[in-house]
Parts: C-alpha cells; structure tokens; sequence
C-alpha cells in the first residue's frame, strides 16, 4: 500500500506541536528521538525529520509528499507547492525594525539603507511593491544585533512577543506578513496520495475544530430561551432538555474559545444560570 512521506522539523520551534498534531490525530509513530526517518504504526504514513528550510524543496521535488512549516518559510522558499492547511501553532509576524531613537516615516525611511535579514525573497518584494531601494544584507542568524554592530540600519525578522526587539534597543515599524504552522503539499500527488491526505486533513479539522471550541451546558428559564439560544450558534441549533424544575430548562451547545467570555458574559445577562463549560475531544462537523 501507498504511504504518505510527510515531512517535518527536526528540532526547532515547529517539531513538538508537529509530532503533537500527529498525536492527536491518533497517529502513532515509531521512535522519532534522533533519527532522520521513521512510520507510524496505525496510518499509511512515512515521516522524514529535515530543516524547516529544506522542506519546500524536498516537497517540490517530492522527495517527501507533504511537510509542516511556517508561512514565512514556505513563501521565502519560492518553491512551487501548494499551502493546503492552516494548523494555529507557531504564530509569529516577520516585520522592519528599526533603534528606538530613529524616528519612521514609512516605508520610504528604508531608501538608501541597508537591512539585515534572514528573508532576502520577501523582503526584496515589500520593497519593490514600496517603491523603496534599500540594500539587503542577507544573514542567517541573530538578526537582532545587526544594526548595534553597525552591518545594517534595520532588520526584518520574525517576531513573536517583542521582547528579542525591546532587549536590543529596537522597535516594530512594519507587520510584512503574519505566519503559523501549515501543511504544503507536491502539486502532483498519486490519487492514492491525496487520499490519504485527505484522511490525515479530516483528523486535523476535528482535532483544531475541538481545541478552538468549548461545550457548554447552561440553566435557563424557559422565558429566557429564545434570546440564550440566539447567543449560541453551535454546529447546528441548542439542545434544549426540561429541568425537573417548573419553568427551567438546560441548554447544551458549543461555543468558539476566541469570544468566550464575552459570550459567557451575554449568557448571564440573558438569564443563564449554573454555566458548565467543558472541553471538546474531536469534533467532527
Ligand atoms: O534548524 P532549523 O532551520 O530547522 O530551524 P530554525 O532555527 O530556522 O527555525 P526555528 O525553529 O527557530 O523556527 C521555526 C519557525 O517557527 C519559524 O520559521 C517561524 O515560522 C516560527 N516562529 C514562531 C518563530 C518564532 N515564533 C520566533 N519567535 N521563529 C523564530 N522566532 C525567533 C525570531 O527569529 C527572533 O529571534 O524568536 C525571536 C523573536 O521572538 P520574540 O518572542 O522575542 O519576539
Ligand atoms: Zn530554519
């Protein structure tokens, strides 16, 4: 039988949640620790542990048939694949920095300086579509010290909380683009491939549909169910069951974790009372 050879991060930022995915997917893998190649015991699946930044061009060329990388590096690549899924781990923005004390008046400020960064492809295309000539100096690592040391006047690298930037004495002047976790794919896989891609695609659905939802189960009275049951949408209607109390119902839906307590914060005003929120395992649409 066919095997998918999926491709992921060695070890760096991407390689636990990578493995974690799989995981949850049910997927269970042969010892990972240390080797370059590995299968999963219960799924048509062949695992490859590369570079974040070889993984395009190994899926390109399809020596693997998919991988896990970020955005960042999949567009810095230029390979010719495709993005196929979003996955929500290893969120980051790749943006210009510049020292505090300068002071930025867009894009423009870049004309005739030098940047530092590890991502001459991207950057090179914001500064075309800028019209800004700045000059790249392309390096692969500690981006940050770059303009302290004197090799640049700014940098553009990826950013996650701030503080590599504040530590440095820099500050964020323009968001190039936000980045997660994705899935390429080869743009020519076998049918067989691409089915068994699908299968692992469902899995990753139901199991980032559960981490992004909750179940929740609520007391109302009865007057108050038209306007409770408004404020959850859930995958279908509420499930709306009597109490033994005269009057009273209990309500059970699912609700999105982003507008959570805005939502819980409705509910109460609405008239719900005894709110149980409780986690989803998988949740298959
Ligand atoms: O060895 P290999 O080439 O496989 O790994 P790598 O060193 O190239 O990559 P790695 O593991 O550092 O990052 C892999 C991917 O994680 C990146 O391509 C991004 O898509 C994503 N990611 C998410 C990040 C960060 N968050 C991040 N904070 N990648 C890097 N950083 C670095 C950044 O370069 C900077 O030095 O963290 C610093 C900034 O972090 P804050 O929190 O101080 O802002
Ligand atoms: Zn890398």
């Amino acid at each position: 039988m066919e095997k998918l050879k999926i491709a992921i991060q060695k070890s760096g930022r991407l390689s636990e949640n990578s493995l974690k995915l799989l995981e949850e997917c049910g997927i269970k893998i042969n010892n990972s620790t240390g080797v370059l190649k590995s299968t999963a015991r219960n799924f048509p699946m062949e695992l490859l542990f590369l570079r974040d930044d070889d993984i395009p061009q190994y899926v390109e060329q399809q020596v693997a048939d998919i991988g896990i990388l970020g955005e960042n590096g999949v567009l810095e690549s230029e390979k010719d694949v495709a993005i196929v899924e979003q996955l929500g781990f290893a969120g980051c923005r790749l943006s210009l920095a510049i020292p505090n004390r300068e002071e930025y008046s867009g894009p423009t400020y870049f004309n005739n300086k030098k940047i530092a960064t590890s991502y001459p492809a991207i950057l090179s295309k914001f500064l075309r579509e800028n019209n800004v000539t700045a000059t790249i100096e392309k390096i692969s690592g500690s981006v940050e010290i770059a303009p302290g040391i004197g090799l640049a006047d700014g940098i553009c690298d990826i950013v996650s909380s701030g503080s590599t930037l504040l530590s440095n004495g820099l500050k964020e002047v323009e968001t190039i683009m936000k980045s997660q976790a994705v899935i390429i794919k080869n743009k020519n896989l076998s049918a067989g491939k691409e089915a068994i891609l699908e299968k692992l695609l469902f899995r990753i659905k139901a199991v980032k549909g559960a981490t992004e939802n909750k179940y929740i189960l609520l007391n109302a009275p009865e007057k108050a169910v038209k306007k409770i049951c408004d404020l959850l949408p859930g995958m279908k209607s509420p499930t709306i069951t009597p109490l033994v109390e005269q009057g009273w119902v209990s309500i059970h839906s699912v609700i999105r974790e982003d507008d959570f307590w805005e939502r819980i914060d409705k509910l109460r005003a609405a008239g719900a009372e005894g709110i149980l929120v409780i986690p989803i395992e998988k949740m298959i649409s």
